[in-house]
């Protein structure tokens, strides 16, 4: 007989879930490949910290040899952060062969998502969403995350998409697929490290109790995610001279060494962090930390 493990929540998700509190999502790739480690694991305490002091239960999310954890303790966040820990990416496709065979692997919006529904918990926070890749016309590269939002009733609060993507194409995928975009306090669609995209959100809300009123009312009509757009604090952002020539170098880059497909984000994300003398890890755990906050104050909301 075929057996699948099932979903091995901690024990506080766990209560926190059967008690109705408030729980949010985090994932694991952004820190496994979006920050350095040392720095990461600091972020990774400072993000359940927020969450916690604004009321909810942080559950982080990642895949341990075979086991999907919803919850990770401090040992598991600890070698999910650890130099040389050599998880690999996991999208929502790669979760049946992860778990099959007994991998380790860290998740990403995609996969969190999904994992973070079928344990119960709707409410997510990150720092951004994959998208539509810039000349996807010809790569057909299109982040999961897409797709999966469109399916999975999840809220994810992010900080909108980089500009390393094609972020028009990213907002028309994010239509076909019936997914509210709804930027918090802003009428501008933000682009990560940028407050602004150029591109304007279609709703707007101005408070975590409105986000929570428009993804009930969501709720009644469509079983898809909705996505709670909230810009990097204003003190954090880079700035816009400096972000636009990193990009152009970054892209250069990219075309140099040919790099594609799921390693695009974490060579763009480590090229950033280095040629911004780490001014980029500032605004990128400003954000991701705001983003968490925010997560907690929409599910304590919805937990009313
Ligand atoms: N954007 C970031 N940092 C990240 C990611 C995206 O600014 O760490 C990660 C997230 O986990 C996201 C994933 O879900 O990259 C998307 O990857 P892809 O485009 O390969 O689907
Ligand atoms: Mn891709």
């Amino acid at each position: 007989m075929i057996t699948t493990p099932p979903l091995s929540l901690s024990a506080e998700v766990s209560d926190a879930l059967h008690g109705g509190h408030p729980v949010v999502a985090l994932e694991s790739t952004l820190l496994s490949h979006g920050l350095p480690p040392g720095r990461n694991l600091e972020v990774a305490h400072r993000l359940e910290r927020a969450v916690r002091d604004a009321g909810a239960v942080p559950a982080t999310i990642a895949v341990l040899d075979g086991r999907p954890v919803i919850g990770l303790s401090p040992a598991e966040l600890e070698r999910v952060c650890a130099p040389g820990a050599g998880l690999d990416k996991l999208s929502l496709r790669d979760l049946g062969p992860a778990v099959g065979l007994g991998r380790s692997g860290a998740t990403t919006v995609a996969s969190t998502s999904a994992l973070a529904a079928a344990a119960g918990i709707g409410v997510f926070g990150t720092g951004g969403l994959g998208g539509v890749h810039l000349g996807a016309e010809t790569s057909w590269d299109v982040s999961a995350d897409l797709g999966v939002l469109g399916k999975v009733a999840t809220v994810v609060v992010c900080s909108g998409v980089k500009s390393v993507l094609d972020i028009a194409a990213t907002l028309e995928v994010l239509e076909t697929n019936s997914v509210p975009v709804l930027g918090f306090r802003t009428d501008d669609f933000p682009a990560f490290y940028l407050r602004s995209s150029g591109f304007p959100v279609p709703w707007r809300v101005d408070t975590a109790a409105q986000a929570a009123g428009v993804v009930r009312a969501h709720r009644r009509f469509a079983d898809s995610g909705v996505l709670l757009a909230n810009p990097v604090p204003v003190e954090s952002e880079m700035d816009k001279e400096v972000h636009d020539r990193l990009l152009a170098d970054g892209l250069e880059l990219l075309r140099a060494n040919d790099v594609h497909g799921s390693d695009v984000t974490p060579v763009l994300l480590e090229h950033f962090h280095t040629a911004s003398g780490g001014l980029s890890l500032d605004a990128n755990e400003e954000l991701v930390a705001a983003n968490v906050r925010l997560a907690a104050e929409v599910a304590v909301e919805l937990a009313r």
